[in-house]
């Protein structure tokens, strides 16, 4: 399978997240690369398709708050990763103020999610990285690999969480539209639930979004992929703390099932390594050898198929994870 990656995606470095009243190490650090550009091998660079088919998705005002957010935050006189700390939820309405922290929280819905000197050109590659994935399949390769990262899925329109900023799955579906495709299936299988990428395509009819996510009453992001979400074009299915093989399997032909009847075009997957056993913020216990049969079963659906990387902690057993997947394709 070709797979895509650029090494300027390595430019988002954070040093810490905060969750639990304190900072952490950030999970999403650049020592998941290593992991898995050695299980996959050879990659290609993709080339550079402007800020458009970010528009696609992004409002002006989050692109621009990406891209210099941290300028402005040292400008403040502060040091170190940018973070948001008050977020206009009570009674909120747009107002256009200028001040680095109020932009931040305007923009995010966590603090686990910090913007360092270089996150947006990390972003942007990742952004182009998964385009160029789309490319490939949509000049006739059965299925392509981009290795997004940092992650998408939690990114909305213009909010950023969950160590997500751009939303490449969402990017990757808008610039398969706009190319011609009729109709996008988007298969969700990161431990987290893809808040950002559902609430991008809520109500369309041309998106069919089905998520596999552990439970949000126990899980992140909390306040959404309850199954009571399910409605229209977006299937939610969340899966309990402990579940295996066993019980994930019945999940995935029903998110198969129902993507099918919908009858895409073009098949588009956030894979996220974060459902194994070994994932250290993560609570379910698939093994290295059951993204085999996962695998198996979504290419059985016979689409045209871009896997873009999500989440997928377990630094160890990244690689293998990422490589049993992608080449049992
Ligand atoms: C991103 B992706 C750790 C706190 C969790 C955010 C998780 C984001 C996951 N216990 N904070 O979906 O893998
Ligand atoms: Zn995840």
């Amino acid at each position: 399978m070709r797979c895509f990656w650029d090494e300027r995606q390595r430019a988002h470095a954070p040093a810490a997240e905060f969750f639990n009243g304190k900072l952490h190490p950030a999970a999403e650090h650049p020592g998941r690369v290593d992991s898995i550009l050695s299980a996959i091998g050879r990659t290609e660079m993709p080339q550079d398709g402007g800020i458009e088919p970010l528009l696609r998705v992004h409002s002006r005002d989050y692109l621009d708050l990406l891209n210099d957010a941290h300028r402005d935050w040292l400008a403040a006189g502060r040091e170190g990763d940018a973070f948001p700390y008050t977020f206009p939820i009570v009674g909120s309405r747009t107002l256009e103020l200028s001040r680095i922290d109020a932009r931040l929280g305007q923009h995010s819905f966590d603090t686990s999610t910090p913007i360092g000197p270089g996150t947006w050109e990390a972003c942007y590659w990742s952004a182009q990285t998964g385009l160029a994935g789309l490319s490939a399949v949509l000049g006739g390769e059965r299925s392509a690999f981009a290795f997004t990262r940092p992650p998408g899925h939690h990114a909305g329109r213009d909010y950023l969480g969950g160590y997500s900023y751009l939303n490449h799955a969402a990017i990757c579906a808008e610039a398969a539209l706009a190319a011609g495709r009729r109709r996008i299936a988007m298969l969700d299988v990161d431990y987290h639930h893809g808040n950002g990428t559902q609430d991008i395509f809520a109500g369309r009819e041309d998106v069919f979004f089905a998520s596999i996510h552990a439970d949000p009453s126990t899980d992140y992001p909390f306040f959404w992929g309850h199954a009571d979400e399910t409605s229209g074009n977006i299937l939610d299915l969340p899966l309990p703390r402990g579940t295996d093989w066993g019980g994930y399997a019945p999940a995935l032909t029903h998110a198969i099932d129902w993507l099918e009847k919908a009858t895409p075009d073009l098949l588009i997957v956030s894979y996220g390594a974060d459902t194994h056993e070994a994932d250290p913020i993560s609570y379910f216990k698939l093994k290295t050898s059951d993204y085999a049969p996962m695998a198996r079963r979504i290419a059985s659906m016979n689409l045209p198929t871009l896997v873009v990387m999500e989440g997928g902690y377990a630094i160890e057993a990244l690689g293998a994870n990422v490589s049993e997947f992608l080449g049992s394709f």
